[in-house]
């Protein structure tokens, strides 16, 4: 499970109070159970456990497998926080819990999560090696959303397994069930329409009949007006809706609003400037997402900031990163590369999946009927590579594919050409905190076949598209993909472990096929070579439907693979059939885009809406808009375009899901380092960052207490402390960069 913010917990728990264990009290019909999941018929989450202990479901309890030789109880912990507890008010604290060999006497504790740590109750009873039912009462001295309920099983000389279930603690007051403020029921695009573009818009509404709508121009005149189309419950939302369409009205201008149902939308442009100004923001963001690098205030006013991780105290650094304890004899400079998300993690597949998001940009830029290269050029991202006569998107590109590069095994190492798969904390930290004062060992996790291969691709892209700005780059570029490739293919098979999420995300993938697909193709685009066009012949994925419900992200990266190779120009045989196939994928998320009344190319199966659903939403658009390069259809070009409506303000929340952009937009995503609702001297994420969005899974504890029983796109909380639907991260940013340059493209 996941462990966002366990390292801080691990540390001493003072015992400040011990209040009263009273014989069990009768618990009243009306108390309300303060622990989540107590009965891990969900798995171990929201549970977390310190890093010396992994937590599993066996047999319906959590059990763990204790280590011997720790000194203190606190030394080893499972744990949940978020706990609400009330002033005043009698609690009923209960749990089953047995211990092999029996005799060990854990600490259960109910107290502050963060410092200082108080407790507020504890109880040691001592463990027999069958279920023994404990319980106990208390009263809360403190009124706190920020409890704890942790079994400290950490000080004994020997290894013991601990095993725990029905983990309950009654009583005190209901939480306020969590109601969003989504504003007027009118929802738009609340930054721009283009004038010749799509314009759509949905009514919240009971009725089922349809009602008359108008449009008005800053000034209040109306200057259109028409019916609305009654949708009926829309699944994603759970509510009755309407959609308006005033595509017809074709003038320009600032701040329109649209009224119906005696509601009147949030302001909107019809122009495309605003596009223009995302497709740069949304690449600015890397900037600021750099490490090994300090960052200059002069270039991003109010996000200066020292260079994170180079070998300056606390900052153990990443110049000579050994790997994981035992696994490998040698240490890799692996300094730079943009930090993954909001923690401080690099990670080689989704370095990959963005890298190739931003080059495929800029090969957009180069190829597509529209496209503008001198959007993209040198001089348009105020960053320090400004003005090298490199276009800015190369530069900063670059900036994570020579991290990339130095992820790959040494000639002469075992496993030498293989990539590592990723390099991160030690443990999880806390928030906030600043790149450059993150205390953790730095260590390199085993090599994959899925990084090596997401080295190959992006390396042998770069390769032609740098060479007429660097040619000794771009022969680097090349001949380290080459040696990549030759690596994967004699390691077809080495997946990163599920298990391995202590300090950072998995990126865990059990299967490779799209990805050798991926990096043949590249290889073949850039070299024309035979031997990589017969590979991306007859991998079974080349003629395979392999657009989903989501049509490529960090783990599955054959569509990258089939849109190149419909773009690029080359001379692989069959290549029409290889477009035609880009075009009959997006017929169908046209056709899922129309039947939403929402107007989004996403219809996750069983309404799941999953982790990063903006990137997917506009992942899904990315397709849609290749096939407007590629034919020339209107309907794709209007298809891709309307897509941002949803991102931007046309949904179920009314709110854009970019900061600075529309007037209600994410403001807190979960970022060590833009953490200003921890720390008022910290900024909010910079203007053109992408929030990941509606995720039904609800994997941290802030959203399940906020949450639980969300519909679809309802499914988002704009806290800092919500990780799972809340957290900014770098594959992402690309869709929306792409996507912004494509619009911002369409006249
Ligand atoms: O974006 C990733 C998502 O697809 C996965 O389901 C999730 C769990 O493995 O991890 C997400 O990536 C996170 C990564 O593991 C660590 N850095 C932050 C990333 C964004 O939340």
């Amino acid at each position: 499970m996941f462990r966002r913010r366990t390292s801080a917990l691990a540390v001493l728990i003072l015992a400040t109070a011990t209040l009263t264990a009273l014989p069990v009290a009768p618990a009243g019909a009306d108390e309300v159970e303060q622990v989540r999941n107590g009965t891990f018929d969900n798995g171990t989450a929201p549970w977390w456990t310190t890093g010396n202990l992994t937590a599993a479901v066996t047999g319906g309890q959590l059990c763990t497998d204790v280590p011997g030789g720790t000194a203190d109880a606190w030394d080893a912990i499972v744990g949940q926080n978020d706990i609400t507890l009330a002033k005043g008010e009698t609690y009923r604290f209960s749990f089953t819990a047995s211990g092999s060999p029996a005799g060990h006497a854990p600490r259960a504790v109910v107290g502050l999560s963060v410092d200082p740590y108080d407790t507020w109750f504890e109880a040691r009873p001592t463990l027999t090696g069958g279920d023994g039912t404990y319980s106990y009462t208390f009263t809360s001295p403190v009124d706190t959303a920020q409890g704890q309920v942790a079994f400290q099983v950490g000080g004994a000389t020997d290894a013991w397994r601990f095993c725990m279930d029905d983990i309950s603690l009654l009583g005190g007051v209901a939480p306020v069930p969590y109601e969003p403020d989504t504003g007027p029921r009118v929802r738009v695009n609340q930054v721009a329409y283009l004038p010749a573009g799509p314009k759509n818009a949905t009514l919240v509404t009971a009725s089922t009949g349809r009602l008359a709508w108008e449009l008005k121009n800053a000034r209040g005149s109306t200057v259109a007006r028409g019916r609305t189309v009654p949708r009926g419950v829309d699944a994603s939302s759970g509510q009755n809706v309407q959609t308006i369409d005033f595509g017809a009205y074709r003038g320009k201008g600032k701040g329109f609003t649209l009224v119906a149902d005696g509601e009147t939308s949030r302001p909107f442009d019809i122009d495309k400037g605003a596009y223009e100004q995302l497709r740069t923001d949304a690449l600015k963001y890397y900037y600021t997402q750099r490490s090994g690098i300090e960052i200059r205030d002069s270039l991003r006013p109010g996000y200066g900031r020292a260079a994170g991780h180079l070998d300056v105290a606390p900052n153990t650094g990443d110049s000579k990163v050994p790997c994981q304890p035992g696994r490998c004899d040698y240490t890799l400079d692996v300094t730079g590369g943009w930090y993954d998300a909001g923690d401080h993690g690099k990670y080689v597949v989704n370095g990959g999946i963005t890298a190739w998001g931003l080059l495929s940009e800029y090969e957009r830029s180069l190829y597509a009927r529209t496209g503008q290269p001198r959007t993209l050029g040198d001089g348009t991202l105020n960053i320090p590579e400004s003005r090298n006569k490199v276009p800015d998107i190369l530069d900063e590109a670059r900036w994570e594919l020579e991290f990339l590069l130095k992820m790959q095994v040494p000639a002469g190492k075992p496993l030498a050409g293989m990539a590592h798969h990723k390099i991160h904390d030690a443990q999880w930290t806390g928030l906030p905190l600043l790149p450059s004062k993150d205390p953790q060992q730095r260590e390199l996790h085993p090599p994959t076949t899925q990084a090596t291969l997401n080295l190959a691709a992006t390396a042998a892209q770069a390769a032609r598209l740098y060479r007429p700005y660097d040619r000794a780059f771009a022969d680097r570029a090349l001949k380290a993909a080459r040696t990549a490739w030759a690596a994967a293919e004699a390691h077809p098979t080495m997946y990163a472990d599920p298990g391995d999420g202590e300090g950072g995300g998995t990126y865990d993938d059990t299967n490779a096929t799209d990805e050798f697909y991926w990096a043949a193709a590249e290889l073949y685009l850039t070299t024309g070579e035979k031997k990589f066009a017969d590979y991306v012949q007859h991998s079974p994925l080349h003629t395979a439907d392999i657009f989903g419900n989501v049509a490529f992200d960090w783990a599955s990266t054959a569509v990258p693979a089939r849109l190149d190779l419909a773009t690029v120009p080359s001379r692989l045989p069959g290549r029409d059939a290889v477009r035609r196939s880009v075009a009959k994928a997006a017929d169908s998320y046209l056709a899922t885009l129309t039947a939403h009344p929402y107007g989004l190319p996403y219809a996750p199966a069983g309404n799941r809406y999953d982790w990063g659903s903006n990137s997917q939403i506009l992942n899904n658009a990315v397709v849609v808009a290749v096939a407007y390069d590629i034919t020339g259809k209107s309907r794709y070009r209007d298809g891709a375009v309307q897509s941002m409506d949803y991102i931007l303000g046309r949904n179920a929340l009314n709110q854009s899901y970019v900061t600075g952009y529309g007037s209600v937009s994410s403001q807190n995503q979960h970022s060590r380092w833009y953490a200003h609702e921890l720390d008022p001297a910290l900024p909010n994420p910079p203007h053109g960052t992408l929030a990941g969005g509606a995720n039904s899974a609800l994997q941290d504890p802030f959203a399940q207490s906020k949450l639980t029983g969300c519909v679809g796109q309802f499914c988002y909380i704009d806290d800092i402390e919500s990780w799972s639907t809340n957290e900014t991260a770098i594959n992402w940013n690309a869709a929306l960069a792409w996507m912004a340059s494509f619009v911002a493209d369409q006249g």
